[in-house]
């Protein structure tokens, strides 16, 4: 196959796609699947006159090939991360890791690489919710200038088990029971909770998923993390350990699990709509690349194994090194040939990256290859979306179902007498095994330091914040509350004690648990970076791409309601007007807005902040009890509020506030709590600053 003159550039993939790309808009006639002008799809061939319609023909090919393509449409789901949305967009290079790496795609800062990501669940269905509490998948396909490189991480930076083996049970455990298949996206449940129970090695990665990690406000705002330990090998031939991250631009931002809950109803779509559209209006989704290295000969030197995927390198000790920046930039054109059929494998990596003995990277390495073969075929790595950029053939790859290149050439082996498609050199690009030597018996067992399991837990409570914190507890006794063997829930109420004992009283006495008298295991309080997700707060607060609705009902004041309007969307919010109806409401002045959504078909849980302009329709505002719902559940969860003229006795009722302080001597404007009521124009309400996303999350 000639190379792809893009192979080094962005719209590299893009430029590759177009061969098998199709427009329904193209004015092209319908036709067969083989070809042929279709007249008349709408009706069956049957024997028919005036008076009585008599049986369908069996004759009908057209009708036959309808309805035999129809009943095919679905390929299994994957077994699990089955529900997902994906992106593509570019990754660039601004500092060159030539030092560890030869992989061209970490060493030449010249070149653009094309990606395709896609971001999923885990436990639930192809249909389940977008916002149920779960780790998110981050898998990353990079069709780099020597073969394609897949990432596939999650967003949370640990993992349930140390051993592959033990997969098929944390995922059984996970998912719907046998017996129900009972519940849907939801890891509470008494199965669950036993396993958990049952492996300690869990501890670590069950705290990340009772925090706010779990519970993302947007695939936008979360970490990206590859999770198991890979290996760079530079030009001398030393390899380093590496582990790879992904940081948001927009910060790390949670749901409180009260909106988690309300949207997994009333949008269960709210996480693949938000990436599409922030790609659509430009605002495209960035991430700083980072790399975490340990060189080899000082890999015995932590109290951890660096090849356990239950352990966090604490930066501390391993600091990240931010060599790069990913962006998204293109929705997909139709979802099933890409975001359905691309699939992606641990072991695709590329010259200059090598795997390490991490045992959870071992099994998957053989694991993804395989359950691509069942969902998609044996010929799935030909699919448009699967196949590099760059030149690619084996002349012994051949046949099987899907098959559709075609192999010119009279051999099909290697070597031959025509030396026809010959392996090549490492100098020549070829992959070459770093010589690692190894030593031991042959044995089911790991070495001794992964049988650790609670100091990184621990830890990573230590580091929470108090609201964070809270949120664990809760988190744990929603699950807890869901299992109904009391020998699940108390066992594991005993063994967060070995956690942190107030955690473990306040969710024994929430679920029923015994209230432990001591800890399991001392806690000596040592926190540490990167943990708490209120490191990763943007710089300086923004609102672009924030959800912000204004909520109006006949007899508004037009010109609070416009200023406002444009202020917010010149910084890049996106602004809904949510008013009493959709036919239109009319402003005091006369003047006449279509809304959005009415009152009643969006909820608060839907957006980020609030405002309401000032105006005659807060006699109707105040009078409706959805509309004054909206404002206490925003309040409720946190959300930035804010209220003009009118407005204020209308908020302050709702949000049950007295006496409201005054935030700036001499100002007009009131802040209480993130909520700010003034008498001023809208503009002047914006200087303060905090008509933003930051409360959000502390919930
Ligand atoms: Fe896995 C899918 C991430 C451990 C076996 N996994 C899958 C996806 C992600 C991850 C993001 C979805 C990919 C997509 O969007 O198509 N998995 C992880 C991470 C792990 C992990 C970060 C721990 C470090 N996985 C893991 C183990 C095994 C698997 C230990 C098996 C031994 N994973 C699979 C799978 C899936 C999969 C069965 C289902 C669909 C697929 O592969 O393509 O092979």
């Amino acid at each position: 196959m000639a190379a792809n003159p893009n192979s080094k550039a962005a719209d590299g993939k893009h430029a590759d796609l177009q061969r098998d790309t199709v427009d329904v808009h193209d004015k092209q006639h319908m036709t067969t699947d083989h070809g042929v002008k279709i007249s008349n799809p709408d009706q069956w061939l049957r024997i028919v006159d005036e008076k009585k319609t008599g049986p369908s023909l069996l004759e009908d090919q057209i009708a036959r090939e309808k309805i035999m393509r129809f009943d095919h449409e679905r390929i299994p789901e994957r077994v699990v991360h089955a529900r997902g949305t994906g992106a593509f967009g570019k990754f660039k290079l601004y500092e060159s890791a030539a030092d560890v790496t030869t992989a061209g795609i970490l060493t030449d800062t010249s070149r653009e690489t094309p990606l395709f990501l896609r971001f999923s669940t885990v436990q639930g269905s192809k249909g389940s919710a977008d916002t149920v509490r779960d780790v998110r998948g981050f898998a990353i396909k990079m069709y780099t200038a020597e073969g394609n490189w897949d990432i596939v991480g999650n967003n949370i930076p640990v993992f349930f088990i140390q051993d592959s083996i033990k997969f098929p049970d944390v995922i059984h455990s996970v998912k719907p029971e046998p017996h129900n298949e009972v519940p849907q996206g939801q890891s509470a449940h008494n199965n669950f909770w036993d396993f958990q129970y049952m492996h300690s090695e869990v501890t670590h990665m069950n705290q990340w998923i009772m925090s706010d990690r779990a519970i993302p406000r947007s695939f936008r705002m979360m970490q990206g993390f590859g999770v198991n330990t890979y290996s760079l090998i530079n030009k001398a031939g030393k390899r380093h350990f590496v582990k790879f991250h992904f940081t948001p631009e927009l910060g790390v931002h949670s749901l409180v699990w009260d909106e988690a809950l309300k949207i997994g109803g009333q949008d269960p779509d709210f996480h693949r709509k938000d990436l599409m559209e922030a790609i659509e209006a430009g605002h495209f989704p960035r991430w700083k690349f980072g790399l975490q290295l340990i060189p080899e000969e000082k890999a015995d030197n932590f109290e951890f194994d660096p090849l356990d995927a239950t352990k966090v390198w604490p930066e501390e000790l391993v600091p990240i090194r931010y060599i790069g920046e990913m962006e998204l930039n293109r929705n997909v054109d139709e979802f099933f040939p890409q975001t359905e059929q691309v699939a992606f494998c641990t072991s695709h990596i590329v010259p200059g990256i090598d795997f390490s003995d991490d045992p959870l990277l071992q099994g998957r390495n053989f694991s993804y290859f395989d359950t691509q073969i069942s969902r998609l075929g044996p010929n799935w790595e030909e699919l448009p979306i699967n196949r590099p950029v760059c030149p690619y053939m084996s002349l012994v790859n051949r046949d099987g179902q899907g098959r559709h290149r075609i192999t010119k050439g009279k051999v099909n082996y290697w070597p031959n007498r025509f030396e026809a498609n010959p392996p090549a050199t490492a100098e020549q690009g070829g992959f070459v095994t770093y010589p690692q030597k190894q030593q031991g018996a042959k044995k089911r067992a790991l070495s001794d330091k992964f049988k650790e399991h609670f100091n990184q837990a621990q830890v990573f409570y230590n580091s929470l914040s108090p609201i964070e914190k809270l949120h664990v507890a809760k988190a744990f006794s929603f699950e807890l509350d869901h299992c109904d063997d009391p020998v699940v829930y108390k066992r594991m109420t005993e063994r967060l004690s070995a956690i942190d004992l107030d955690l473990a009283k306040t969710v024994a006495k929430n679920v029923g648990g015994d209230t432990p008298a001591k800890s399991l295991k001392e806690n000596k309080g040592t926190k540490a970076k990167g943990l708490s997700q209120l490191e990763y707060m943007p710089e300086k607060p923004i609102i672009t791409t924030r959800r912000i609705a204004i909520l109006l009902a006949d007899g508004f004041d037009f010109n609070q309601y416009t200023t406002m309007k444009e202020v917010l969307g010149e910084r890049g919010a996106f602004v809904f007007t949510i008013g009493a109806q959709r036919q239109g409401v009319t402003a005091e002045s006369g003047q006449k807005v279509i809304p959005d959504h009415f009152y009643s078909g969006a909820r608060s849980t839907l957006f980020d902040a609030v405002y309401v302009p000032g105006g005659k329709h807060i006699q109707a505002l105040s009078k409706n009890g959805v509309f004054k719902h909206w404002i206490s559940e925003a309040f409720a969860h946190l959300k930035a509020i804010a209220g003009a003229n009118e407005a204020v006795p209308f908020i302050e009722r709702q949000i049950g506030l007295s006496e409201v302080e005054v935030a700036k001597s001499g100002s007009p404007l009131k802040e209480s709590y993130g909520v700010i009521t003034g008498y001023g124009d809208a503009v002047s309400l914006l200087k303060v600053g905090t008509v933003g996303p930051d409360a959000k999350g502390l919930a």
